[in-house]
């Protein structure tokens, strides 16, 4: 009995992993679409001007030579609308022009906004000072030397969450939250390399024990986005949303309890569920132990099993770690294995000079941009059904159904740097079949004629 049991758990679960990937971010082609790229940046969120380091030409860079094709972009409530019911129409020309750096070279921009800590002026960056429970910059209780999160402890800034989450009593704060995407939305509702909109960075509900017990994300946090998903549909039915679940405990791999999200409108939702991964306490620390090898699949596993509840595609829109760390990089390809299994996208945290970055301050490489290229399905002419890439042996395979209804090739990243004496290339299942090399973009284009053929390319080092 037992044993037949086994058997039937064992046929069972390669159907729900299956039943993931049956949803998929999609271009206007109807190419399921992976996303890779980087979290630009961490350094805007201090800036004057709050904007992030970079200049055109590291765009160009990571479109030709790390085979990044997204960019999560941080922008903040607090610089839109520094006073109430005034906009910033500098910031937001500012940030057009780096959307279109990005944009103008078919790379994708997901709109973060941004908040750690509440914001401006009282915690750290994100809402307007306008918007916090207490107007005035706060002297911390909490020592600088503490992590950072632990300022949300402090009983102003859980006021502060608390007041933006009772919309009942204060729905003047959730009301402009909600007018200030409405005005992003109207800027960028046309560009189509605008792929989505991430609602709320690391939402947290103030009140620790209520956050973790379930309350906020069941009662507040949905109802704000029963509020907001409405309201930037009005403007924009094309882009995809990106919602968050409650950051503290989910981040270290603890469930969610956030009810189903539903777009509008019904019956053709454009959703993405966007979780951050920063296992406890590598991220403010710690080296990548044994126990977290086991972590690791725990926090995928729940996941999963929200997956299950929304439906939609993964984004692990924030990861990241010292390189200075035991074993960081098995920690990044744990992940990465794990996440490709399950057709993820993700960006990385973050774009900027030194610390965790994959860049230096003059622009050199760190061990960790070794680790996030990666050779994989930017978009695919039909069904993806599997990829993986080995990156000790630099080997990738991936299979896929085709559809010749769409009228684009598939596309796969190919680091340049990654095969120095160049790589071979087979593709089986199908015949006629194209390749074209993008040595500009790193990209290998692959062109099948058949319809529904089940088509596997293979490319390993030459
Ligand atoms: O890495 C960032 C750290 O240097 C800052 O002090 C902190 C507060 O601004 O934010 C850290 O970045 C976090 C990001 O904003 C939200 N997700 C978790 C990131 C890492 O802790």
């Amino acid at each position: 009995m037992r044993k037949s049991l086994l058997f039937l758990f064992i046929l069972l679960v390669p159907d729900i992993t299956r039943a993931q990937s049956t949803t998929a971010i999609k271009d206007a082609l109807g190419r399921e679409l992976i996303l890779h790229g980087l979290n630009t940046s961490g350094s805007a969120k201090s800036d004057t001007a709050h904007m992030p380091w970079i200049k055109e030409s590291d765009v160009e860079r990571e479109h030709t030579q790390f085979g990044f094709n997204t960019v999560r972009l941080l922008i903040f409530w607090g610089a839109i609308e520094p006073e109430e019911g005034v906009y910033n129409e500098h910031y937001l020309a500012e940030v057009k022009k780096r959307v279109e750096w990005y944009t103008s070279r078919h790379m994708y921009v997901i709109f973060d906004m941004h908040q750690d800590v509440f914001g401006y002026g009282i915690g750290d960056n994100g809402a307007p000072p306008w918007a916090a429970a207490h107007d005035a910059v706060i002297k911390h209780l909490i020592p600088n030397k503490w992590p950072w999160w632990m300022k949300n402890l402090e009983p102003k800034i859980i006021k502060s969450y608390v007041q933006f989450f009772t919309y009942k009593k204060h729905k003047n704060r959730q009301q402009h939250y909600i007018a200030c995407w409405q005005k992003v939305a109207g800027m960028f509702k046309d560009n189509p390399y605008v792929i989505g909109y991430d609602l709320m960075n690391e939402p947290h509900g103030g009140r620790v024990i209520k956050t973790l017990a379930g309350g906020f994300e069941r009662r507040q946090l949905s109802a704000m986005y029963k509020r907001l998903i409405p309201a930037i549909r009005a403007i924009d039915t094309t882009h995809y949303i990106f919602f968050e679940p409650r950051s503290f405990g989910v981040n270290f791999g603890m469930s969610s309890h956030l009810p189903k999200v539903y777009d509008t409108p019904a019956g053709h939702p454009k959703l993405v569920y966007s979780a951050h991964c920063y296992l406890k306490f590598v991220d403010i620390g710690g080296d990548y132990k044994p126990k977290h090898v086991k972590e690791m699949p725990h926090w995928f596993a729940a996941r999963d099993r929200e997956l299950k509840k929304q439906q939609c595609p993964l984004m692990i829109g924030e990861f990241g770690l010292s390189p200075k760390k035991k074993d960081f990089d098995a920690y990044l390809h744990d992940l990465f294995r794990l996440a490709d299994e399950r057709h993820a996208s993700w960006s990385y945290w973050s774009n900027d000079h030194g610390g965790w970055s994959p860049l230096k301050p003059d622009g050199a490489p760190t061990p960790i941009l070794q680790e996030l290229l990666r050779v994989y399905p930017q978009a695919t002419a039909g069904h993806l059904l599997s990829y993986s890439y080995d990156p000790a042996l630099k080997a990738f395979e991936m299979e896929f159904v085709s559809d010749s209804s769409i009228k684009g090739n598939t596309e796969i990243a190919v680091p340049r740097s990654l095969f120095p004496n160049g790589y071979k290339l087979v593709v089986t299942g199908t015949t006629p079949w194209a390749s074209q090399a993008d040595d500009r973009t790193n990209t290998l284009k692959i062109s099948v004629t058949e319809n529904r053929a089940h088509v596997v390319v293979k490319l390993s080092p030459e």
